[in-house]
């Protein structure tokens, strides 16, 4: 028989608040109703179809304290899962993970009332669940961190590279102890939060300073897996373009932030047996989020520029910024009431301007726009052109190293790539932007 199941992740409910407002009517921030309308809908399907089980990849609220209107918000949709009989897989993101670690977990609370039906996926283990349509095996692999599987003692004086490799090594050992314990006649699903590599696995890759920890896909290509179920990274995507098993990340549900501006959003559904799996990414129709980019420092009439540039894009009801690049002389030639009204039927704007530096070239030459470089490598190229740091120079590069070791340990947003180029803008040019280190 097929297993309909309706894989969402990434859910991140009450965040993004700064690209909302308070709705008078509710007291409620926009961003959270739109969030809430969101999830709503991917319920809907599960329940209109009806699917036979829902797995949510991870990452449910912000962060593993949610205030509890926010947590109820999520609860009052997931209870219709309850209701309807539906069982739920509920995986722990790396946002869900309290820093504490130990089961502190904000998805634990569904365990601990024995919610029917709802499992909660804390650790790497493998769930047998009875659905309307038969059996499945779902194996939840949850956000993991160096200790998860290893003890202090065992990673001491390691260096990150090998603490990762060490972690992987661990995780094929303790995976491979769930995959022999596989009932081979049931369908079967690896749900996990994580970012998985595209490369095959091997040392070389654990030798770049700063990168994150990746699970290689060839770690998870196996035969045993007919479909592999993954949260963390925003941007819907299948890993494995052979689809054999589909490797899939089904994507936030909703725009976080405006790096998420130009993709689609949705859920995937799935329908299993052992052995053969079809899937579908059904989009969502969520709010627009809308970037206005305007270089006005070579035009004449920078007002009649702007106006254009903003009169170009549908902006009703958007999530709008709008930046505009101009000369320091021209400044008093916009007037920034006319913006306002021409802004104003967008759900929310900010408006950014930026100066453009005549002498906009880098004081420390390495430290070009055209030199990518890592952050660690470009802390030490501008130390080593300050003399007046030099006595706290060693304790900065050891507080950087620690901040890019913890930020791995706590949370690895898909948004990395956009974050580099904003590192690389800021130490790119503009001599205030460097004297800010
Ligand atoms: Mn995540």
């Amino acid at each position: 028989m097929t297993i309909k199941i309706l894989h969402l992740s990434d859910i991140h409910m009450g965040s993004g608040f700064s690209h909302g407002k308070i709705n008078p009517e509710t007291g409620l921030n926009t961003r959270l109703e739109d969030f809430v309308k969101t999830l709503s809908g991917c319920i809907d399907r599960a329940l209109t179809d009806p699917v036979d089980l829902v797995l949510f990849g991870g990452d449910a609220f912000p962060d593993a304290t949610p205030p509890p209107y926010v947590q109820e918000a999520f609860a009052s949709q997931f209870r219709r899962l309850v209701d309807a009989n539906i069982p739920t897989v509920l995986l722990v993101g790396n946002h869900d993970q309290h820093s504490q670690g130990q089961g502190g977990a904000s998805l634990c609370i569904y365990r601990t009332l024995g919610v029917p039906g709802f499992v909660v996926g804390d650790k790497l283990t493998t769930h047998h669940i009875q659905t309307g349509k038969g059996k499945v095996q779902v194996i939840t692999l949850p956000w993991l961190t160096r200790s998860t599987l290893m003890t202090r003692q065992e990673t001491e004086g390691l260096s990150m590279e090998s603490v990762n490799q060490l972690l992987i090594e661990r995780l094929q050992v303790v995976l491979e102890g769930e995959i022999r314990r596989l009932d081979p006649n049931v369908p079967t699903v690896l749900l996990g939060h994580m970012m998985v590599d595209n490369a095959s696995f091997g040392a070389e890759r654990f030798l770049a300073v700063g990168k994150g920890f990746t699970i290689p896909l060839s770690l998870l290509i196996r035969p045993c897996f007919d479909y592999i179920a993954l949260g963390h990274v925003h941007r819907h995507q299948n890993l494995n373009k052979s689809n054999n098993p589909p490797i899939i990340y089904p994507g936030s549900i909703e725009r976080v932030d405006f790096s998420e501006e130009k993709e689609d959003k949705g859920y995937v559904m799935i329908e299993l047996e052992k052995g053969s799996v079809t899937w579908e990414f059904c989009p969502v129709s969520v709010r627009t989020f809308r970037t206005i980019e305007v270089d006005l420092s070579k035009v004449e009439d920078p007002q009649t520029a702007i106006a254009k540039a903003i009169a170009k894009h549908n902006i009703q009801d958007a999530v709008v910024r709008l930046i505009y690049k101009l000369r320091s002389e021209q400044l008093d030639l916009i007037d920034s009431s006319l913006l306002h009204d021409a802004l104003s039927t967008a759900h929310t704007y900010t408006i950014q301007a930026e100066l453009v530096s005549q002498l906009a070239r880098p004081r420390i030459p390495e430290l070009s726009a055209s030199n990518s470089i890592d952050p660690i490598a470009a802390l030490k190229t501008y130390l080593n052109n300050r003399e007046d740091l030099k006595d706290i120079a060693a304790s900065m590069m050891e507080a950087a190293h620690k901040l890019l070791a913890d930020d791995e340990e706590m949370s690895i947003e898909p948004t990395t790539e956009k974050q580099n180029s904003q590192n690389r803008l800021l130490v790119s040019g503009v001599d205030t932007q460097m004297s800010l280190l």
